[in-house]
């Protein structure tokens, strides 16, 4: 089922000229409204005139988080203040967080899309949908929420956090769709089993998960533990929120992201150059229907790629792949570029090995080094430490020979890494120190 047939099936001629048309409307706002947007256009040469075309975009200035912390907390929003009826901050996972402002038309947008999500998901009016994001300055809480809402299903507002209480809520509410952090879940479910729950006996069959990098490995995990669809829901504060882009359960393969609001391109991250497509580099996103803080080709810093290609669900939009990571998570470790997801897709393939890891970067002399801290399930530790020593081997071999990387491999006992109940920390980077 698909919550806007309309927009969702678009044929691909009707997108771009509404696409353009969009985009012909919000260069001539923030041209006018914003100071900052009219400087750029100054020093590109360019005026909203000028863009005939979407690949004219190309000519448009990129927006970046610096950006927004340059003219923090206001400075780039495009409407009166009196017009703005919400804030929110970005959760600061790498540096000072960064403010934007919703005026109604943005929250009535932001529900519309996020019910799309739910739907995309195999949700519907008659679900109750268990939200354990974080209700706050963070946009996934009061995002899912009023997505759930407007789709006309039961919320259960949560939050993240009281574990133990979620478990019993799970039990006694029935919901039949989590929304939470992947690395959530994962907890969620260590705690029921010490509980003696089976999550596979609750009515729960969807979860919404995203927020943070995750591999499919990992979905596997959760599913198989857990006998729910797992699908990946991807958005960030600055561009609006959790439902920028959402994956379909039929497919589970990519998620569509809702055109008709964000005009996504990939970009070459070194030159700024758009990608052809189908290769990896940087997502960019143009808001275009956005009031409060309107963002021209802002840089996402999350490196995927993009596909056109039809979906067995009906759904005519395009598809971005899985985050790779961020282009400020990639590590470089004597050279070699490596990102956390790559360790945990090897961790998850590694028989007796939990989801729980972390990596930890220092610096010896002049070379940096790397760490792999990561939970054996109890069966394996109780084995002896001969064998555990021998397997960290095998796993630091592996991660060698298929990442090209040298690491030393930490087999941790059960519960020794700190658990989160929101973005999962992966990366301890103690080069600074
Ligand atoms: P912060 O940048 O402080 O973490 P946000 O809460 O807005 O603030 O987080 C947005 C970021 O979260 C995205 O840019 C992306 O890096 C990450 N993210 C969100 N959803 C997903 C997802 N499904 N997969 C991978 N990363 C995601
Ligand atoms: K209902
Ligand atoms: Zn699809």
């Amino acid at each position: 089922m698909i919550y806007d047939v309309d927009k969702e099936t678009l044929p691909r001629e009707d997108m771009e000229a509404l696409q353009l048309r969009r985009l012909k409307d919000l260069c001539e706002r923030v041209y006018s409204r914003v100071p900052f947007y009219k400087k750029k256009f100054d020093e590109a040469g360019i005026t909203p005139a000028d863009i005939r075309s979407l690949s004219d975009i190309k000519y448009l200035p990129f927006t970046e988080k610096q950006d927004l912390r340059n003219h923090y907390p206001y400075g780039l929003f495009a409407v009166p203040k009196e017009n703005i009826v919400r804030l929110h901050a970005s959760s600061g996972t790498t540096g000072r967080a960064t403010v934007v402002g919703y005026t109604q038309r943005d929250l009535d947008n932001w529900a519309d899309c996020m019910a799309r999500s739910f739907m995309a998901a195999g949700a519907t009016r008659k679900d109750i949908i268990h939200n354990a994001y974080g209700y706050g300055l963070f946009t996934g809480g009061l995002g899912a929420h009023y997505g759930a809402e407007r789709l006309g299903a039961t919320v259960v507002p949560v939050s993240g956090g009281a574990t133990r209480r979620q478990i019993s809520l799970l039990k006694d509410f029935g919901p039949t769709v989590i929304c939470c952090t992947p690395s959530y879940m994962v907890f969620l479910h260590e705690t029921a089993r010490e509980m003696g729950i089976d999550f596979k006996e609750l009515p729960l069959r969807i979860g919404v998960f995203g927020a943070e990098p995750w591999t499919d490995e990992m979905r596997r995990d959760i599913e198989s533990k857990t006998g729910i669809t797992a699908v990946n829901i991807y958005g960030l504060s600055e561009v609006m929120g959790p439902g920028v882009a959402m994956e379909c359960h039929e497919a589970q393969c990519g998620m569509h992201i809702y055109e008709d609001h964000f005009l996504p391109e990939i970009i070459n991250p070194s030159n700024g150059e758009q990608m052809a497509p189908g290769e990896d580099g940087e997502l960019v996103f143009t808001t275009l229907t956005k009031e409060g803080i309107p963002l021209i080709r802002y840089r996402t810093r999350d490196l995927t790629n993009l596909d056109y290609t039809p979906c067995v669900c009906g759904r005519s939009t395009v598809r971005m792949g899985r985050i790779k990571g961020r282009s400020d998570d990639m590590l470089i470790i004597r050279g070699v570029n490596v990102f956390p997801s790559q360790i945990e897709s090897l961790l998850l393939e590694t028989a007796g090995l939990t989801p729980h890891y972390q990596i930890i970067v220092s610096r010896q002399g002049a070379m940096d080094t790397m760490e792999v801290q990561v939970e054996v399930d109890e069966k394996m530790f109780s084995d002896e430490i001969k064998y555990l020593q021998r397997r960290e081997r095998e796993i630091q071999n592996n991660i060698k020979e298929f990442l090209g990387v040298t690491a030393s491999v930490k087999l941790v006992e059960p519960q020794s890494i700190e658990r989160s109940v929101g973005k999962a920390k992966r990366v301890i980077d103690k080069r600074g120190e």
